[in-house]
């Protein structure tokens, strides 16, 4: 296990405040390790921060096979809990099946592990603990792009929300976003796969489109639907009164990176909001080999949202 401070996590803890957004301190990495894709939670009085394992692939493409934990108490000081999680654990994953960006949730005491397996199918894991140790929540992929309608050509990069009432969504995909409803037992789907609509694309850019990475968090009563635009892509986003939309564009919360890919995840924790992402931070970086990093998040009065400069 190795313990990491991360410089923008002190500095930001210690000042967090909506004005400190506007000058966030510059992005430090929470690892000493190669990792991308975050998926932030504060589960049991610690944050879990599950991510694709870039440390431990060839350096040519995301081909690990093994998903990383991160912990901390505090966002200051990160430790590194190891490759926790295999595709293995998924006996109907494919022989080729790549680790790629990894979503969690808990609900009536159990933890729930999303994970896109070989870049056609999302499988559910459960365990009794964060850390695992996790079991297939099922006996085949919770999403298949060959068996089910509308998955989409590259069903990857699932993120959960639970609204108010309960109801869960599971948002997925590449190029056309989707949604689909989770049952409450969180390891089947309700009904049909939906494709998220997002209007009001800015006209100063006819080439942004929905690229991957989609998120929802509520905020004011209102859903923020994130993304990144492609590869290379921006974090954009667009609010909507309902979970399942139509979302609205709204405007750029993070600009392109030096890298060809982005992914987000926002969480609030003490009435401070906190988006996670990759970016190139580490000696030897790139495409394949990214770090993460956050900062915080403002919402303005008017519902918009700060773009984060750094
Ligand atoms: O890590 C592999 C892929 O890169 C993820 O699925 C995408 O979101 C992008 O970050």
């Amino acid at each position: 296990m190795k313990i990491w401070m991360s410089l923008a996590g002190s500095l930001l803890v210690a000042t967090a405040s909506p004005s400190t957004a506007k000058n966030p301190a510059p992005a430090t990495p929470i690892a000493q390790r190669f990792n991308g894709d975050p998926s932030p939670h504060y589960f049991a009085g610690k944050f879990y921060l599950y991510a694709t394992d870039d440390g431990s692939n060839s350096g040519k493409y995301w081909d690990s096979t093994s998903w990383r934990l991160y912990t901390s108490k505090d966002m200051k000081t990160w430790s590194d809990d190891g490759a926790f999680l295999s595709v293995d654990v998924f006996k109907w994953a494919r022989p080729d099946a790549k680790a790629w960006a990894p979503e969690a949730a808990y609900r009536n005491g159990k933890y729930y592990y999303y994970a896109p397996v070989g870049g056609d199918k999302i499988g559910v894991a459960v365990a009794d603990k964060p850390q695992g140790p996790f079991r297939d929540g099922r006996t085949d992929a919770l999403v298949d792009k060959a068996r089910d309608d509308n998955a989409g050509a590259e069903p990857i990069d699932p993120a959960v929300f639970v609204d108010g009432d309960g109801q869960a969504y599971m948002y997925f995909g590449t190029r056309v976003p989707k949604v689909v409803r989770l049952g409450k037992d969180m390891v089947s789907t309700v009904g049909p796969i939906e494709d998220v609509v997002v209007t009001g694309w800015p006209s100063d850019d006819p080439k942004k489109k929905y690229g991957e990475a989609p998120f929802l968090h509520k905020h004011g009563g209102l859903y923020y639907f994130t993304f990144s635009t492609g590869w290379p892509g921006q974090i954009v986003y667009a609010t909507a009164k309902s979970p399942m939309g139509p979302f609205e564009y709204r405007g750029v919360i993070l600009d392109y990176r030096t890298i060809n890919t982005n992914h987000q995840a926002i969480i609030k924790h003490k009435g401070q909001w906190w988006m996670f992402y990759h970016d190139n931070l580490l000696p030897g970086g790139g495409g394949y080999r990214r770090s993460i990093t956050f900062a915080p998040l403002v919402h303005r009065a008017d519902g918009t949202i700060e773009q984060i400069s750094r």
